[in-house]
């Protein structure tokens, strides 16, 4: 393609016009295009890698780990420990915050992440992708501890995904929108492909696992259960339904067409307020659809108003087009 700016052209232009971009910020997000570009090869070959399969061995939430759960782990902190832009890291894989180890010095910032969400369909080849969240390190803090880490996605500086999919591509917003970068495969730049991603207010899809369905609250259950009925029932509209499990992959089809996907609050397992993760998978994936005009909500609170207990927590989930996402919060009220 011609005159298209890669990751680091675009980074560096932002900063130049003013954005609240630093150096260590572009230079951890080369590091963590690194990390992506690694996890991308791994994906790649699969089979041919061996990589494919479980690791028998159980992460702390209890989920079984895959072995490309671990390596691409592993990539995340190897890519970006050493280069001095982080004070520390937690990741959905990690049973404990990550201190950058004494050898290397440390940044401004800390990063969550997830580094490889979609588990489920990597052995069956449909798009998994890897997700993080940035924010500034409390002042005066070097080697940030646990209650740190505990703040608020509002505090977000930065978020992105980079799907692994037919295409391989970063999604990226540092609070000015949300831009697209894909990866070219032959020279290894991820290049600007994707200006001011805008989610569509209104939509006519859905994504929800309705395996749950028994266990959603009143609110879900009615909302759904309208879209079911389509143009027979008081929506007077029909409505299709998607349902990846990766939820890089849904929340980057309601970026190009819109949608809404929920994981929401359901009673399936009491300890559980929800599936996904508010470091890993909530805050990030709200901060990146709210840039995009979009709605992100437990269904009772906004995401990332939140203020965190644990560091694994989980949340229920409502987000993608506006009006949508205001109706199932209208009927949980
Ligand atoms: P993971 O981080 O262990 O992969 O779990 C998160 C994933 C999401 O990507 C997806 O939306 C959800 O789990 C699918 O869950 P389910 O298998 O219950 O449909
Ligand atoms: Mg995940």
């Amino acid at each position: 393609m011609e005159n298209t700016l890669s990751l680091k052209q675009f980074l560096v232009n932002e900063q130049r016009e003013g954005q609240a971009i630093d150096a260590h910020l572009i230079d951890l997000l080369d590091d963590v295009a690194s990390a992506c570009k690694e996890i991308h090869d791994a994906i790649n070959h699969g089979a041919l890698y061996g990589v494919l399969g479980s690791a028998e061995s159980e992460n702390i939430q209890g989920e079984t780990q895959k072995k490309l759960d671990i390596m691409s782990n592993e990539m995340f902190i190897r890519c970006t420990e050493s280069s001095g832009n982080l004070a520390g890291m937690a990741s959905e894989e990690e049973e404990d915050v990550y201190s950058i180890p004494a050898q290397y010095p440390k940044g401004p910032y800390m990063m969550y992440f997830d580094p490889l969400d979609g588990s489920s369909n990597i052995d069956v080849n449909i798009t998994v992708g890897s997700i993080f969240s940035i924010v500034k390190c409390p002042d005066g803090v070097t080697d940030p501890k646990l209650k740190d880490y505990l703040i608020p996605g509002t505090k977000q500086v930065c978020a992105g995904f980079t799907l692994y999919g037919p295409s391989t591509l970063m999604i990226l917003t540092t609070g000015n929108g949300v831009k697209g970068f894909t990866l070219d495969p032959g020279t290894g730049v991820f290049k600007l492909t994707h200006n001011d991603i805008q989610i569509p207010q209104d939509t006519a899809e859905f994504a929800v696992n309705m395996s749950n369905q028994r266990f959603w609250e009143e609110p879900v259950q009615r909302y759904v259960q309208e879209c079911i009925e389509g143009t027979s029932g008081s929506r007077d509209k029909n409505f299709n339904m998607r349902w990846v499990a990766s939820m890089v992959g849904e929340v980057y089809r309601i970026l190009t067409r819109g949608g809404i996907f929920m994981y929401p609050f359901d009673t399936k397992d009491p300890a559980k307020a929800g599936k996904l993760r508010l470091m890993y998978e909530a805050n990030p994936m709200s901060f990146i659809v709210e840039q995009a005009g979009g709605v992100s909500s437990t269904g009772r609170e906004r995401i990332m108003e939140l203020n965190p207990t644990e560091i694994h927590q989980r949340v229920p989930v409502i987000l993608g087009s506006k009006n949508e996402v205001d109706r199932v919060v209208s009927y949980h009220k």
